[in-house]
């Protein structure tokens, strides 16, 4: 082995993002057709629903009556619970109120297209019948149901894309639930993880997405998640799998820089979380956002953002060819909180009317308005207006044509006057807005 060999070796094994090693992620002119080729329907989809459902959503924030601050998912880890402890929870774990029927439904009537769901969070259990461990679903609760197989046929019958959520952090063998998931033996915990992603991929159907997760893992590094993604790509070539996957720089974990850290070679896409950039970044991405402060339920956090912001998220993503990831966490009893279920129908409501201008759109040519934000599809130009303005709205930055103007919600198409100046365009408006959150006005081209 040559010297450059050997520094390449350690360098790709090393516990942190390393720029030498991103070349293990570097596509073939044959790979990146085919990352094209999975990314069309993921590029049409653009708004899918998170699920991040365990132990922890038994415990709803609270350990030995105490509520614990910060991610509710993260319980174990913010009050130090040793796993001989932590793992009572699943022998109180009985959600007789799941029904994946219901789930899907609410996820398809909102306009969402693919499901993610956490089959093994960092606590380590796993929500589907595996055989590399019998801290799972099946064998260690009174419930005994496989839900990763009952939501994977729901929506396969329902005609929505399911994906997985899976942790390389794992706190069930880890020495502590430790940030850094310190393993004494990660040889055989990696063997463990292969058999699981092996079982997952192999038995629930098309996976359509694999979010990985625990990146910083200390003992992770950019070789073993380029191993990892070739496994995937051996057992389901088409699955889209994202960033962190491979090892994200440490710059993630602090929220106001991790925008500027969303140039990473690993993966298909790009993970904003919790935020979506101004910019148009040059890789597939997509935000995942919780619809209060926590993505694993707890009893105590009320804090929910209105649909009005929700909706207006999912325009600002898309308007930058970005995919939204919208989270829900549904109860220990299996239930998606009510304040989700509300917000969730009333995005749908939005949805059936300006749907067109979300899914199938990507980054319109006119960006960051002060009156809103724009998408596209050939033809068309849609204009999302949060910012409703007496009589004429001006637009400025006009690349192309514009035959003719109408209201999305106006069903008749009545044309609205337009007067072409330069290349802007005044659009005469009537005086009330069709929709509170935002009312879209399609501009039709070429
Ligand atoms: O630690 C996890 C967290 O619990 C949650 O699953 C989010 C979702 O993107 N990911 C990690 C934090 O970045």
């Amino acid at each position: 082995m040559d010297a450059r060999s050997i520094i390449y070796e350690i360098n790709s094994r090393l516990p942190f993002y390393n720029v030498l090693a991103k070349d293990l992620y570097e596509k073939t002119a044959e790979e990146t057709a085919a990352h094209e080729r999975r990314m069309k329907w993921w590029r049409e989809a653009r708004f899918g629903m998170f699920i991040h459902w365990g132990l922890y959503s038994v415990a709803a924030g609270k350990w030995n009556g105490i509520s614990i601050p910060h991610y509710g998912e993260w319980i174990m880890h913010n009050a130090q619970i040793p796993d001989k402890k932590y793992s009572r929870l699943a022998g109180k774990f009985n959600p007789l109120k799941f029904n994946a029927g219901e789930w899907v439904s609410i996820a398809k009537n909102a306009g969402m297209k693919y499901i993610v769901i956490t089959a093994k969070h960092h606590e380590g259990f796993s929500l589907y019948h595996t055989k590399m461990s019998k801290y799972n679903m099946v064998d260690a609760t009174p419930f005994g149901h496989d839900v990763i197989a009952e939501l994977a046929r729901e929506c396969s019958k329902q005609g929505i894309r399911f994906g997985l959520y899976y942790s390389q952090l794992d706190w069930h063998h880890a020495i502590s639930p430790n940030f850094f998931g310190l393993t004494i033996n990660f040889d055989k915990y990696y063997e463990f993880m292969k058999g699981q992603i092996k079982e997952l991929l192999s038995g629930y159907g098309d996976i359509c997405e694999l979010f990985f997760d625990g990146d910083w893992m200390l003992q992770w590094n950019m070789k073993l998640g380029a191993e990892l993604e070739q496994l995937c790509r051996s057992l389901q070539p088409d699955v889209i799998i994202n960033n962190r996957i491979g090892k994200r720089p440490i710059l993630v974990m602090i929220p106001a820089a991790a925008r500027y850290t969303m140039q990473t070679t690993c993966g298909d896409y790009e993970t904003p979380e919790q935020f979506f950039p101004d910019i148009i970044p040059n890789r597939d991405w997509e935000s995942n956002i919780t619809m209060n402060d926590t993505f694993g339920y707890k009893e105590n956090d009320n804090n929910w953002k209105t649909s009005t912001a929700l909706i207006r998220n999912l325009i600002e993503i898309v308007s930058r060819n970005g995919n939204f990831l919208l989270n829900v966490g549904p109860t220990g009893e299996g239930a998606i909180p009510e304040p989700s279920v509300k917000r969730l129908s009333e995005i749908g409501d939005w949805m059936r009317i300006n749907g067109d201008s979300i899914n199938g759109a990507k980054a319109g040519p006119i960006q960051n308005q002060r009156w809103g934000r724009s998408t596209r599809k050939p033809g068309k130009v849609f204009l999302h207006i949060f910012n409703w303005p007496r009589g004429v709205l001006r637009v400025d930055g006009i690349d192309e044509y514009v035959k003719k103007a109408y209201l999305l919600s106006d069903r008749s198409r009545k044309p609205l006057k337009i007067e072409h100046v330069g290349d802007s365009l005044n659009i005469t408006l009537p005086e009330k807005a069709p929709d509170r959150a935002a009312s879209v006005v399609v501009m039709m081209t070429g």
